[in-house]
């Protein structure tokens, strides 16, 4: 998008003044409770969020879609489409490829295009869940679980050459989401999945080049409604022990059944340094893929405590994680959902960075549980929103981006360009 820094800063001006008053009031406060704001400001500008390049269109539901304008209908509109989310929030540097959708036809032309928007490249996506056009093992009963050694071969063989695309692009990760399972007692042997699955997995994580990881992602149910081989964090914890040490948990936020207490999971993960990746999206039911922080805005915060906890334990072997969003939703602009999903989830990581972790802890160790609740609750109610415009401002991003972006008619643009009947690759 021609000059789009030089316009944010246009808007950006008119917003400084009510800003900057914002930000001092807020940052006088911290700084009382004895917050290095510098620090903190540091922090949130390094929280960098990937963009998955299926989330850029609109998505659908199994009974319909009702695709937007202005979809991106190539990877290198898809890679504009996140540069222009990072020049409005300077906190989506990286996108994550799906494989097959987003196939790189000229790799260096690609990661050129991405560069000019200093954009790299995440972990890529693998697909076992689709048959592709002509394929000649089906995925019907199962991919790397199946009973027919022969479609366990082609959904390994689909998996390295996932990893292919990934080494020419810099990536460092393989994401692996299995659909396989079963709707109906008696259709699957449980053992007999689970060491095929480990078998398959185990010839891929053979083929993963020294500096990278295997995230294994686990949910309860959907496509297969009775079993599913990876329905847990418990299964996707077993699968990566016995792999080895590349190998790492992926958490979805949308992947537990209602009331999980998911912050516990990641809790554990983290204490066994086996948390390598996160999904984050908001869900009313199970993998409704809502915008992160629409639906249980206190839930995301408690799971920011766990994440901030075990980053910021020195003893902890526990990798950063590999923060992405997971979610496509139907009904909004995805640039506009992209936009609040970033946003939630940096708030509550900053809200999270701001708890009293010593009075937390001494209010548990004397089960003071009333304080201990005031302790949380009292990071979760400051609005720290003018932290998050102020770390955006000094990159030079927007103080209000979905606002910027709405005066910028950046969608009207998009229409023009691309028209109003693209429809992207994807869900
Ligand atoms: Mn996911």
């Amino acid at each position: 998008m021609e000059g789009l820094s030089s316009r944010i800063a246009e808007i950006n001006n008119s917003a400084a003044q009510t800003h900057t008053r914002q930000f001092e009031i807020l940052a006088e406060t911290l700084e009382k409770d004895g917050h290095n704001i510098e620090q903190l400001l540091d922090k949130i500008s390094s929280f960098q969020v990937a963009i998955p390049s299926w989330a850029l269109g609109t998505g659908g539901t199994r009974f319909g879609r009702f695709p937007g304008g202005g979809e991106p209908g190539s990877l290198e509109e898809k890679i504009q489409d996140v540069g222009t989310l990072h020049a409005l929030n300077a906190s989506s540097d990286a996108i994550s490829l799906h494989i097959p959708w987003d196939i790189p036809k000229d790799t260096n032309a690609i990661k050129e295009l991405a560069a000019s928007y200093n954009l790299k490249f995440d972990a890529v996506n693998s697909n076992t869940f689709q048959d592709q056009p002509g394929q000649d093992h089906s995925y019907k009963f199962g991919s790397l679980c199946h009973s027919d050694p022969a479609v366990r071969m082609k959904a390994v063989e689909h998996n390295i050459e996932v990893i292919k695309y990934g080494k020419e692009l810099g990536s460092k990760a393989l994401t692996v989401w299995l659909a396989d399972g079963s709707s109906f007692p008696g259709q699957m042997n449980f053992r007999k999945a689970f060491g095929n699955t480990l078998d398959s997995l185990e010839r891929i994580y053979e083929t993963l080049p020294e500096d990278w990881k295997v995230l294994v992602e686990y949910k309860p149910f959907e496509p297969y409604f009775y079993s599913m081989v990876i329905p847990d964090w418990g299964t996707s914890h077993l699968l990566a022990n016995k792999l080895g040490e590349k190998a790492f948990c992926l958490v979805d936020l949308g992947h537990h059944l209602p009331n999980t207490n998911i912050e516990q999971i990641v809790a554990t993960l983290m204490m066994e340094a086996k948390l390598g990746g996160f999904h984050f999206n908001d869900s009313k039911f199970a993998d409704d893929d809502l915008t992160v922080g629409s639906m249980k805005p206190y839930q995301l915060f408690l799971i920011f405590n766990e994440l901030v906890e075990g980053m910021e334990d020195e003893k902890s072997a526990n990798p950063v994680p590999a923060w992405m969003i997971d979610a496509s939703h139907n009904l909004k602009d995805p640039l506009e959902d992209l936009l609040q999903s970033v946003e939630a989830m940096k708030l509550a990581y900053a809200q999270a960075l701001i708890i009293d972790r010593d009075s937390l802890e001494k209010y548990r160790e004397s089960n003071d549980v009333s304080m201990a609740q005031e302790v949380l609750q009292n990071a979760y109610r400051t609005d720290v929103r003018p932290l998050l415009a102020e770390a955006r401002r000094r990159s030079n991003a927007a103080i209000n981006p979905l606002d910027t972006y709405r005066k910028l008619q950046i969608r009207e643009q998009l229409i023009q360009t691309r028209g109003s009947k693209t429809i992207a690759t994807g869900l």
